[in-house]
């Protein structure tokens, strides 16, 4: 049966104000309807910044240490959901259902980690360069945020933005994607019901040119936090002039494979990083630049395990890469495979739309690996979203660090080897916010910020507390208090 779900506003039900609706379909099985939801319009957002703007009254006044209880308790409920959630992203979003579960345990990650910040937003207090008087800085929330996640995380990313958003103060208008909203309407039930009061937490569903781009211009919302394509988030950013607006966007993630490497392991982290959540991560690694004294050896090793991957519904016992998520980026993904084919890059597995038998009604594409890919090639350059992996070889460390860097991208990057000089030349030198070594490029934990350099990141970092999430959040204020009872004159007074 397929859920119906509404907009939640001032914790009450919503259709749209048209009756318009959106349908959410399982891209394993397009057969399966997994709900519907509104198709908002510009009505139901005022509605919506009007509920958040009023709850910022109180909210923002609320003890933070007793915000980060009601999150406490938030974190218990999504972990006792935990199985139920896991299964509803792998339905409704197609990745396989181990990773539909680690979807929802970073979401609870997060929200034990957040609700304890509660008791931590710390500011600074330093010395006055005068007599009896106080300077102190202080973190203050931002007002209304507007927050705009994408399908792919459909739990994990929105519990980044939603908890930390809320333990600073702030009061959320809500916009997930549409093609995974019954996750979202889910997830938010779920913190609502841990104890918030009306207006703190609004979700409004509806398409992301549409319902997006009207709350996240609403003269009454003051941030905004967006995570999604590069050219979304750029023109969000020019159109969002004058707001608090952050941005996670694209990525085109190198692993660099040393001919000191353990290839093995860099093959497992490949494999992982290339084709895992069937490539549709921002840190996917979707290039692997491999040292040419050990690329033969790693492009055999590399497709005989490639081909093993079992291509299925992801709640399918056994699968290892499920579909994609709609049409259109199957399409995408399919074209880039054309380009690439077009640039004379060696397509050595895979390439196909499969639609036979129980593939029949899904999204699949087979997992794809290029080798002799050059670094100017369009598929070594932009972010594809898909299962295709591209082989780039390289002399040595310096040439691939160049190449790693060679893009307009720089979320994560990564190097395989047993040499600690050159892992620590590649972490000086890799230009990312992300850098693994001797582990692939996604995987990032909760604790730490979250985000990328040049087109990859615009604004402050997700995740992570202090230089992160919290960051993005709050705001400085800054108080001196004299107490001395004359005016004192800073910077003149020094005698
Ligand atoms: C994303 O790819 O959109 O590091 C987010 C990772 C995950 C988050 C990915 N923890 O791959």
């Amino acid at each position: 049966m397929p859920e119906k779900i509404f907009n939640v506003i001032a914790n009450k039900q919503f259709p749209a104000a048209s009756g318009r609706t959106i349908k959410s379909l399982n891209p394993a099985n397009t057969d399966d309807l997994v709900g519907i939801a509104p198709a908002s319009g510009m009505a139901d957002g005022d509605l919506a910044v009007k509920a958040a703007r009023k709850a910022f009254e109180t909210w923002r006044l609320f003890p933070a240490p007793r915000r980060g209880e009601i999150i406490f308790r938030a974190a218990e409920a999504l972990l006792k959901a935990k199985d139920e959630l896991g299964r509803l992203v792998t339905r409704e979003m197609g990745k396989i259902l181990s990773e539909g579960l680690g979807d929802v345990q970073e979401a609870v990650d997060m929200a034990f980690y957040m609700a304890g910040e509660g008791r931590r937003l710390d500011g600074q207090t330093v010395p006055s360069e005068l007599f009896d008087k106080d300077c102190k800085s202080a973190r203050v929330p931002i007002g209304v945020f507007a927050l705009i996640t994408p399908w792919n995380f459909p739990i994990a990313i929105p519990a980044w933005k939603i908890f930390p958003a809320l333990i600073a103060g702030n009061t959320v208008v809500f916009k997930p994607s549409s093609f995974t909203p019954v996750c979202a309407a889910k997830l938010v039930d779920i913190i609502i019901a841990a104890g918030l009061p009306p207006g703190v937490l609004n979700i409004v569903h509806g398409a992301g040119d549409e319902t997006g781009e009207y709350l996240a211009t609403h003269h009454d919302v003051d941030g905004v936090s967006f995570t999604g394509s590069t050219a979304v988030g750029e023109k969000l950013a020019r159109v969002c002039a004058g707001k608090d607006i952050s941005c996670e966007m694209g990525g085109k993630n190198p692993i660099i494979v040393m001919d000191d490497a353990r290839l093995d392991l860099a093959i497992e982290g490949a494999l992982w990083a290339g084709f895992g959540t069937t490539g549709q991560r921002c840190t996917a690694a979707s290039r692997v630049i491999v040292h040419e004294k050990v690329y033969d050896r790693f492009l055999k090793m590399f497709v005989a395990a490639a081909k093993t991957l079992k291509l299925g519904d992801g709640l399918a016992k056994g699968t290892q890469v499920g579909p994609l998520i709609n049409e259109t980026q199957m399409n995408k993904v399919l074209s880039y495979i054309e380009i690439g084919k077009k640039e004379r890059a060696n397509l050595v597995l895979g390439g196909n739309r499969k639609k036979d038998g129980a593939f029949r009604k899904g999204y699949f594409i087979e997992p794809t690996v290029f080798a002799d890919v050059k670094p100017e090639m369009r598929i070594a350059q932009e972010e594809i979203f898909g299962p295709v992996v591209s082989l780039i070889k390289a002399k040595d460390l310096k040439d691939a660090i160049r190449i790693a860097n060679n893009v307009a991208y720089g979320l994560s990057a990564s190097i395989y080897t047993q040499d600690v000089n050159k892992s620590a030349i590649a972490e000086r030198d890799l230009d990312a916010g992300i850098v693994y070594i001797n582990a692939p490029t996604i995987g990032a934990e909760i604790q730490l910020p979250f985000g990328g350099t040049k087109k990859s990141g615009l604004g402050r970092r997700e995740a992570g507390g202090r230089g992160g999430a919290i960051d993005m959040f709050t705001k400085w204020k800054v108080v001196y208090r004299d107490y001395s009872g004359r005016l004192q004159k800073a910077q003149i007074d020094k005698d």
